[in-house]
């Protein structure tokens, strides 16, 4: 009896740090669901550091991104609302575009500053800063991460290979933007990589971008625990990796067998165990909660593909920016020791927009009115539980070019002909004017069911335009 006591009151104690783990998010930009070997055996790419995380924690078969590029998907991850709601309704925002995240919306930085945590956003930004249209960077950027319940930012405001070049600190330039760089004069896949000409500062190297974020992050992590050890934090890891321009450094350089994108995973992958590293160092890895994930399919031709016997996107049709499952659907490894099962595997449907509520559930905050509509609350899964109805049972997808498809259960519908993205795909003379998969029989998308069975044709649109909210 005295022991069993004893026990109850040791739970019962629990430290609240328990409850409150350090959060880090890691964004990858542009790689594929088959690109980790914990997702695919085959993979070309050496992976030892996410494999391990997902060897510590879970891994998720159906996540996708809340759009199949950059701009849109941060949003949605951030605000738990998809982009097609804003002013976005297609593509990607510039180098110069102002904020798009309206200043007075919640974010998942202001919910985890609710909740007692110091955060910190550090690395690619791509949702636009000030509220100038273009963007004067010799002026305090207003509104910046910093208005949106980030304590500190640091990072570069677009794509690696979209001008300007430049490093932004807080609100503001480190440097001016007082040089100009020429393209960079490579294809997308010739080695050394991709970029548009464009303002540069003194300070920025194309090559090093990607290790100057992981020191970033990782000096954000050693300062807190030095200055604010009482308050658990936040850290949004956005990279730059492996999007165009493909420079990975030397040790790199030939480690996958899948040319230049392959050896730049590889570098990413490393990225990932460093930052494992410093946890570890720390003792901080039983206190924190790291997810892996990527902002969207890998950019990978079917040329890619036979030229390297590579297949980035796994088994999903498509790439990058298409409306197809490989535009939008990634790895998503989670861990927190001790509390998320290890070495599980679960295939419920989730999207990016998910994780505000999942953290509002997880960490006991509400959900202020209003805030991210398109969330679902996750966090009993993710901690292991068996759930009799699924967190979610329907998702919208959207491509490059605004396309919409609307999942629910095995059925996917495309409302449009085509990728709706960077894939061409011929279209008939007499064809449906949409698409309609099972997936659960035809997970590679290459049967189109419109004609023959119109009647989940119209359940699936009638579902979508109430989603919508079309009139
Ligand atoms: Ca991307």
């Amino acid at each position: 009896m005295l022991t069993s006591l004893l026990l109850f009151a040791a739970t019962s104690a629990t430290p609240p740090a328990q409850d409150h783990p350090n959060v880090v998010v890691v964004l990858a930009d542009d790689m594929g669901y088959g690109d980790p070997r914990c997702y695919a055996a085959g993979s070309r790419v050496p992976t030892p550091a996410i494999d391990r995380l997902a060897a510590g924690g879970m891994r998720l078969t159906d996540m996708h991104t809340p759009s199949a590029v950059c701009s849109p998907t941060r949003y949605g991850l951030l605000t738990g609302r998809y982009a097609w709601r804003s002013s976005l309704k297609s593509g990607v925002l510039w180098g110069h575009s102002p904020m798009l995240i309206e200043p007075e919306r919640e974010t998942l930085g202001d919910l985890f500053q609710r909740a007692g945590y110091r955060t910190a956003a550090v690395g690619k930004w791509h949702l636009g800063l000030g509220d100038t249209d273009p963007v004067d960077y010799g002026a305090v950027l207003s509104p910046s991460p910093l208005d949106l319940g980030f304590d500190r930012f640091f990072g570069i405001p677009a794509s690696l290979d979209i001008p300007p070049y430049l490093f932004i600190e807080g609100d503001r330039a480190v440097q001016g933007l007082d040089g100009r760089i020429e393209a960079s004069g490579q294809a997308r896949n010739g080695g050394g990589g991709f970029w548009r000409e464009g303002e540069v500062s003194p300070d920025f190297q194309h090559g090093q971008v990607l290790g100057r974020i992981l020191r970033e992050g990782q000096a954000f992590i050693a300062n807190h625990e030095r200055d604010h050890a009482d308050q658990p934090f936040f850290l949004y890891l956005p990279l730059t990796a492996p999007h165009t321009p493909w420079l990975p450094l030397p040790p790199f350089q030939g480690a996958s067998e899948a040319g230049p994108y392959g050896d730049f995973a590889a570098q990413v992958d490393d990225t990932v165990g460093q930052l494992l590293a410093s946890l570890d160092e720390l003792d901080l890895t039983d206190d924190t909660l790291v997810i892996f994930t990527s902002d969207n399919g890998a950019h990978w031709t079917p040329g890619d593909r036979d030229k390297y016997d590579h297949r980035a996107n796994g088994p999903w049709r498509g790439q990058k920016a298409d409306i197809h499952e490989g535009g939008h659907r990634v790895p998503f490894v989670l861990r927190w020791p001790g509390r998320i099962p290890a070495g599980e595997v679960r295939h419920e449907l989730l999207v990016h927009t998910d994780l505000y509520a999942t953290f509002a559930g997880l960490l006991g905050q509400p959900v202020p009115e209003g805030a991210a509509e398109d969330s679902v609350d996750a966090h009993a899964m993710w901690l292991g539980a068996e759930l009799e109805v699924p967190p979610r049972t329907s998702a919208v997808h959207h491509s490059l070019n605004g396309h919409f498809a609307y999942r629910a259960g095995r059925w996917k519908l495309i409302e449009s002909q085509g990728s709706g993205g960077f894939t061409k795909v011929p279209v008939a003379e007499v064809a449906p004017e949409g698409q309609l998969y099972d997936l659960r029989l035809d997970p590679a998308e290459t049967t189109n069911l419109w004609d023959a069975k119109p009647e989940v044709v119209e359940r699936l649109r009638a579902e979508l335009a109430a989603v919508r909210g079309d009139d």
